[in-house]
C-alpha cells in the first residue's frame, strides 16, 4: 500500500481509537468494490437495481433521522473563537478532540474500518489536493469512489508527504444527539460521527473541498467556492466559461447541464458542464481567474430531475450510480421520484422503506411523498453527455463571468451586473435565499447566504469577504460579476421566468456584457438589461413580463438594506471597510 509514515500513523491512531475488527485499504481494485457491493446487499445497506435498465446501480436508504446536512451540529474547531466568526459554530480543538473522541472510542467494534486515499482534482495535477478518509460505511466507500479519484494511484502521488487531509468517519449509532461534523482547519483534520448522510460523511465534498479548502485558500491565495462551472459555446465555436454560486438546491446542477432552447440549438449553441457544485479558483499567469472542479461525480438532488428539466443529469444516473432515499419501483426494480416524467409506480416502497400508495400523494403533506425532498443520486461525471473536454484540464478553465444567485420570490431582479469587482463582492456578500431541504430545519425562510457559502466557510466570514477583496487586487484581468434570480413569483406564487434551459437567454446577455456588446440600464443596485435585450423568441412571455422581472423596487430594497445592516453588524470591526462603503453608496442611491 504505502510506506508513508504520516498515513500509517493516522490509520493506526484511528484504529486504536475506533477499535474495528479489521482494516481494509481501498486500492481502486474493482474486485474489492464488487465484494463490498455484494456485502452491502446482503446486509440490506444497499439494494441492487435492475441490471439491464440501470447497470451497476444501487439504492440506499439512510436512517429516518439522517437525511440532510446538519448545520447546527457542524463545527469549526480553531484555537480562537473569533477566527471561526459569528456564523459558524465553534468548539475549542482540545474540547472537540476530547468530547468527540469519546464517541469514536470503540465505535467500530465488530465492524471493518476502510481506508480511502482520494484526490480532489485530477491525480497529480499541481492544483489537486489529497485526502485520506477512514470510515466504517460501505456506502461511503462506494460513494467516495464515484465522487472522487480513489486508490493506489493517489498514495503513489502523495509519496512520503504529510500534506493530506485526515478524515475520520464513523456511523457509530446514528444517534442524532451525538452527531458531530467537526473541522480542525489548523490540523487539516475532519471528524464526522453518527451520520450516514452524503454531505455529512462524503468528507471530500463540503468538509474538505469547501470548509478546509476555503481556509487553505485564504492562506495560500486561492479560492474554494460553492460554484458550478460551465462553458457556453457560441455558433462561432468559441467557448466562454462561467462559474455560478447558488445556495443548496437552488439550481447549480440544472444550470451546469442545461440544454439550450431549440432556437439556440439550431443556431449552434452548446453548453458544456465542467462542474455542478464546487470550484477551486486561482489566478493564472495571464492574470485571469482559472477554475477546476475538484470532484469526480455529481451528488445531485433527485426530485424534479426528469428528461425534460435536466436530461443530462438523468442520463448521468443510468449506470454505475447510487440513489439515496428515492422510491423503489418493485415491478421493474428501478427508482422513481416526484417530478419524474413517468407515472408513479403502483407497486412501490417509499424512502422510509414502507409500502407506498402514490394515489395518496398530496404536495402539501410531506408524509405522503415517495422520495425524500433531499433524496439524491451519486453519479460519475464521465456519464454526463455534456461533460466538457476540459473537465480534467490540470489548470482548469478561464472564467469570463462569476454569477451569484438565490431563491427570492420578490426583491432580486432576473439578472443584474455589479459595477466592478468590489461591488461584485458586495453583491455576493448580501445574497439571501429561501432555505431548502438540503439542510435540516425550516424550508422557505429567507436567510443571508453570502456567496452561497454560509454553511461552508471554514473561518470567519468577514475575513472571507476580505479575501475576496484581496483576490480582486491580484486579478489583472477580472471576470465580470452578476446576480441572477430564476425564482421570482407572481401573486399566486407561480414562478414567472420559465427557467432551466431558457436560463441560457440570460447567460447570453451576461456574456455579451462581458464583451461590451450590449447596453444596460443603471439602477441603484447595478446594471440591469433593457427588456428587449433578453431574447424571448419562442417563449410564452412578453417583453412587459421581462420588464417586470427586471424591476428594482426602491422601497423593497430600502427594507433589504435594513436586513443587510443587521447581518453586517455581527461582524463588527472585522467587516472590510470596502463593503461598508458599498453599503453606504447603495443607501445613497436608494434615497
Ligand atoms: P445542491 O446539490 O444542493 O448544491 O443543489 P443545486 O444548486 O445543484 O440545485 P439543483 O440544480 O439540484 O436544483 C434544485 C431544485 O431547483 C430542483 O427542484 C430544480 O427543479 C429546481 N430548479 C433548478 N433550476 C431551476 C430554474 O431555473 N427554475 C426553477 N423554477 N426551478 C429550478
Ligand atoms: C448541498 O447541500 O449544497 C449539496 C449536498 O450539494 S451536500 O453534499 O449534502 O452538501
Ligand atoms: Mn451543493
Amino acid at each position: 500500500m504505502t510506506n508513508n509514515k504520516a498515513v500509517l500513523e493516522f490509520v493506526e491512531q484511528s484504529r486504536a481509537l475506533c477499535q474495528p475488527d479489521n482494516v481494509v485499504w481501498i486500492t481502486g481494485d474493482e474486485a474489492l468494490y464488487q465484494k463490498l457491493r455484494d456485502e452491502a446487499c446482503k446486509t440490506g445497506e444497499m439494494i441492487k437495481l435492475n441490471e439491464e435498465l440501470l447497470p451497476n446501480c444501487y439504492l440506499h436508504r439512510s436512517a429516518l433521522n439522517d437525511v440532510a446536512r446538519v448545520e447546527g451540529r457542524t463545527f469549526i474547531c480553531c484555537t480562537n473563537k473569533e477566527d471561526a466568526g459569528p456564523i459558524n459554530n465553534w468548539m475549542a480543538p482540545s474540547e472537540a478532540y476530547q468530547k468527540i473522541g469519546e464517541i469514536f472510542k470503540g465505535s467500530m467494534k465488530g465492524r471493518t474500518m476502510y481506508v480511502i486515499p482520494y484526490s480532489m482534482g485530477a491525480v497529480g495535477s499541481e492544483f489537486s489536493k489529497i485526502g485520506i478518509e477512514i470510515t466504517d460505511s460501505i456506502y461511503v466507500v462506494l460513494s467516495m469512489n464515484i465522487m472522487t479519484r480513489v486508490g493506489q494511484k493517489v498514495l503513489d502521488s502523495l509519496g512520503d508527504s504529510a500534506d493530506f487531509v485526515r478524515g475520520l468517519h464513523s456511523k457509530a449509532e446514528l444517534d442524532e444527539e451525538k452527531r458531530y461534523i467537526a473541522h480542525f482547519p489548523e490540523d487539516n483534520t475532519i471528524w464526522s460521527v453518527n451520520s450516514g448522510y452524503g454531505g455529512n460523511v462524503l468528507l471530500g465534498k463540503k468538509c474538505f473541498a469547501l470548509r478546509i479548502a476555503s481556509y487553505l485558500g485564504k492562506n495560500e491565495g486561492w479560492m474554494a467556492e460553492h460554484m458550478l462551472i460551465l462553458g457556453v459555446q457560441n455558433p462561432k465555436g468559441e467557448i466562454k466559461y462561467i462559474a455560478a454560486a447558488f445556495p443548496s438546491a437552488c439550481g447549480k446542477t440544472n444550470l451546469a447541464m442545461l440544454i439550450p432552447p431549440e432556437l439556440y440549438r439550431k443556431k449552434g449553441y452548446k453548453v458544456w458542464c465542467v462542474g455542478d457544485d464546487i470550484a477551486w479558483i486561482r489566478v493564472g499567469a495571464d492574470g485571469r481567474l482559472w477554475a477546476i472542479n475538484p470532484e469526480n461525480g455529481f451528488f445531485g438532488v433527485a426530485p424534479g430531475t426528469n428528461m425534460k428539466s435536466n436530461p443530462n443529469a438523468l442520463l448521468s444516473t443510468r449506470k454505475n450510480s447510487i440513489f439515496t432515499n428515492v422510491v423503489h419501483d418493485l415491478d421493474t426494480n428501478t427508482v422513481w421520484w416526484e417530478g419524474m416524467d413517468t407515472p408513479a409506480p403502483q407497486n412501490a416502497i417509499n424512502w422510509r422503506g414502507e409500502k407506498w400508495d402514490a394515489s395518496k400523494y398530496n404536495k402539501a403533506d410531506k408524509s405522503t411523498y415517495g422520495a425524500h425532498p433531499n433524496s439524491r443520486f451519486t453519479a460519475p461525471t464521465v456519464n454526463c453527455p455534456c461533460l466538457s473536454d476540459q473537465f480534467e484540464a490540470p489548470n482548469g478553465v478561464p472564467l469570463s463571468a462569476i454569477v451569484f444567485g438565490g431563491r427570492r420570490a420578490k426583491t432580486a431582479p432576473l439578472v443584474y451586473q455589479a459595477r466592478d469587482w468590489n461591488s461584485g463582492v458586495f453583491v455576493g456578500s448580501i445574497m439571501a435565499s429561501e432555505t431548502t431541504a438540503a439542510a435540516t430545519g425550516a424550508v422557505g425562510v429567507v436567510r443571508r447566504d453570502p456567496m452561497a457559502m454560509r454553511p461552508f466557510v471554514g473561518y470567519n466570514m468577514a475575513d472571507y469577504f476580505a479575501h475576496w477583496i484581496e483576490m480582486g487586487e491580484k486579478i489583472t484581468n477580472k471576470p465580470q460579476i452578476f446576480n441572477v434570480n430564476w425564482f421570482r413569483t407572481d401573486d399566486e406564487g407561480h414562478f414567472i421566468w420559465p427557467g432551466f434551459g431558457d436560463n441560457l437567454r440570460v447567460l447570453e446577455w451576461i456574456l455579451d456584457r462581458c464583451e461590451n456588446k450590449v447596453d444596460a440600464k443603471e439602477t441603484p443596485i447595478g446594471f440591469v438589461p433593457n427588456a428587449q435585450d433578453i431574447n424571448i423568441e419562442g417563449l410564452d412571455i412578453t417583453t412587459d413580463v421581462v420588464e417586470e422581472l427586471l424591476t428594482v423596487d426602491k422601497e423593497t430594497w430600502k427594507e433589504e438594506v435594513n436586513g443587510i445592516e443587521e447581518f453586517y453588524a455581527q461582524f463588527g470591526d472585522r467587516l472590510p471597510e470596502e463593503l461598508k462603503v458599498k453599503l453606504e453608496e447603495l443607501k445613497q442611491r436608494l434615497n
